[in-house]
């Protein structure tokens, strides 16, 4: 069924145009680049984007050093026998690195918030070299931290004390790929967004997509099972990841590379390496589902007036955009604000809201659609549009008319991470999964406890709508401890009695590692430590990140 004229006028005239001129955003061309096929994409670069090394060196000057914590018995620190044996084994120049100044972003995490004091990064070329450098920690106990684009926001890429880093950025291949069925072959260090480059050149698109493609590498997405913007149309990664070659903490190769979509033959170990966060093994190349290219992509940002509006519109989007709709994103106005406020590249095309910092919205959705038929999409989200404004489920909103303007609609939406770190001299992260009916009220009671506690903090919400997975993030200033105590527990136990997640997307690494039993049943920490135990006896690989020590675990 198509619109009547009347009515695509009348959805047209309620469409504002944006104000925003196309391409505006072309300040950050790391925010430009790849997650919309219509754009033109720009060349990939593996170094760490400049937001990315100015917001590291802003936060850790802002934040404490986490205090190093003392790892198990019967694991040691490497001695510089330990590291000619590395230089034995890489003869690559630069696989062994061991300047100071060199090895402090890689201390480092994103947050500035985790910081360890490792004394050698190890730079692999290849699957065997990764299976020599394993086989000798394993036999000397020597503990590694595998380390990808160190994008992650729980503190897992980065060294608790002086453990060994096992960088994947000298393994960076596209090995293969077969047009028939999409799939893609490549080794751990190949960064995102040079993987969905690749692939889109051919046609097809990574199934993720996330704010820190231009940094993260498809192992490390794998070792987090990363979700991101696209998990709402292709689902978890687990699915698209149709084989993972790993070495294990003994220096055996599981060869589990295959791209075959169906195979029933014993347990799938591949599960073990997906979202494993490097506790179990260290990946070495994936072997990926990529779907095909959308030929028409529309973006959408629009203004919601209320939570319960919010609830409604996604239901809508799923019903009537159904297989055409590719995110639903959702931020709360204080965290625009924050956008707006702090990052001068970043505007907002609907405009100051005078609402901004209300309990109960304005908020902003993203829609992203992307289909084979641009009349066909185009006429679906009429109707959707018109009858979400029809019944005033949606107050304003604005359709890209450009790739450059859809380009600037995702980079309000990407940039909150950024902003954030803006705002406040300690960020506390929060990414959590809820129902709907407890989603939001988390971050209105979180902005009402810390009131009353006098606290000095922005409390902002935003997240993957479309997958019940909110970000609340809280920016503060002043007594940062008062605030951490206000904070912790009580986010894991509103989390636990709403039968939610304490980790949606990001996983556990160190930071959420003692609070596993939020979520997770007594009995699944000890199955998940029995396969530790199994695959890692000595527990060099990843120590002290996901799973609890004895006696740690916080349960509801
Ligand atoms: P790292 O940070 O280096 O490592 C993460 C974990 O994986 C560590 O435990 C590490 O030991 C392990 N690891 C890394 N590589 C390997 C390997 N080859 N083998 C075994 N273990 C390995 N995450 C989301 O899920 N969704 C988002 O939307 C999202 N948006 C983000 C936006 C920004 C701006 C930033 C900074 C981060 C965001 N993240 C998001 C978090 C992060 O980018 C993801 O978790 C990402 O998948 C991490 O990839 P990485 O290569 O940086 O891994
Ligand atoms: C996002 O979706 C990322 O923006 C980061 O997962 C979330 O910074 C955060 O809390
Ligand atoms: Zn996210």
């Amino acid at each position: 069924m198509s619109l009547s004229p009347s009515l695509l006028r009348l959805a047209a005239a309620r469409l504002r145009t944006p104000s925003l001129a196309a391409g505006v955003a072309s300040s950050s061309p790391w925010r430009l680049a790849v997650g919309h096929p219509r754009l033109a994409v720009g060349p990939v670069t593996a170094a760490a984007p400049a937001f990315l090394a100015r917001f590291m060196a802003s936060a850790a000057a802002a934040a404490p050093a986490a205090t190093p914590l003392t790892l198990p018995s019967g694991l040691r620190s490497p001695t510089d026998e330990d590291i000619a044996a590395f230089r034995a084994m890489l003869p690559t120049p630069g696989s062994v690195v061991t300047d100071e100044d060199a090895l402090a972003p890689h201390n480092t995490d994103w947050m500035g918030r985790f910081i360890g004091r490792s004394r050698v990064l190890l730079k692999p070329r290849s699957t065997d070299e990764v299976a020599a450098i394993l086989r000798h920690c394993n036999e000397q106990g020597i503990p590694l931290v595998p380390q990808g684009g160190n994008t992650g926001m729980v503190g897992g890429s980065v060294p608790v004390a002086d453990e060994v880093i096992l960088s994947l950025a000298g393994m960076a291949s596209i090995e293969a790929f077969d047009a028939a069925s999409g799939v893609v072959t490549a080794q751990a260090g190949v960064v995102l967004e040079a993987l969905d480059t690749y692939v889109g050149e051919r046609g097809h698109r990574v199934p993720l997509d996330l704010g820190a493609k231009g940094s993260c590498q498809i192992g490390g997405n794998v070792a987090t099972n990363a979700g991101g913007s696209r998990y709402v149309r292709y689902g978890s990664l687990r699915a698209s990841v149709l084989g993972v070659e790993a070495v294990l903490p003994s220096g055996e190769v599981l060869a589990g590379l295959t791209s075959l979509r169906k195979d029933n033959t014993g347990y799938d170990l591949k599960q073990l390496m997906i979202g494993g966060e490097g506790t179990l093994g260290v990946i070495t190349r994936v072997a990926l589902a990529c779907p095909p290219l959308s030929a028409a992509v529309h973006v959408t940002l629009l203004k919601v007036p209320s939570w319960a509006n919010a609830v409604s519109l996604l239901a809508a989007a799923k019903g009537q955009l159904a297989e055409i709709l590719s995110a639903f994103e959702f931020m709360d106005a204080p965290a625009v604000k924050l956008a707006v406020t702090h990052l001068s590249h970043v505007r907002d095309p609907l405009g100051p809201d005078e609402d901004a910092g209300a309990t109960d919205g304005p908020f902003y959705v993203l829609i992203e659609t992307a289909g084979s038929s641009a009349a066909h999409d185009r006429e679906k989200l009429d109707t959707f549009l018109e009858s979400s404004m029809e019944s005033e489920l949606v107050t304003d909103g604005v359709m890209a008319e450009s790739a450059g303007q859809a380009a600037a609609f995702w980079e309000l939406r990407e940039s909150l991470p950024e902003a954030v770190g803006k705002a406040g001299t300690k960020v506390f992260k929060y990414d959590i999964s809820l129902p709907m009916d407890a989603f939001y009220r988390i971050v209105t009671d979180a902005r009402a406890l810390l009131a009353d506690a006098g606290a000095d903090a922005d409390v902002v919400g935003w997240g993957h709508m479309g997958d019940g997975n909110l970000h609340l993030n809280v920016a503060a200033r002043g007594d940062v401890a008062a605030v951490a105590a206000a904070l912790e527990p009580w986010v894991y136990e509103q989390v636990a009695a709403a039968r939610g997640s304490v980790s949606a997307e990001h996983g556990l690494g160190v930071m959420k590692a003692g609070a596993i039993g939020y979520t997770k049943d007594a009995v699944s920490v000890e199955v998940m430590r029995g396969i530790k135990a199994l695959l890692d006896p000595k527990g060099i690989l990843n120590p002290l990140k996901m799973l609890p020590r004895v006696g740690e675990e916080k349960t509801a």
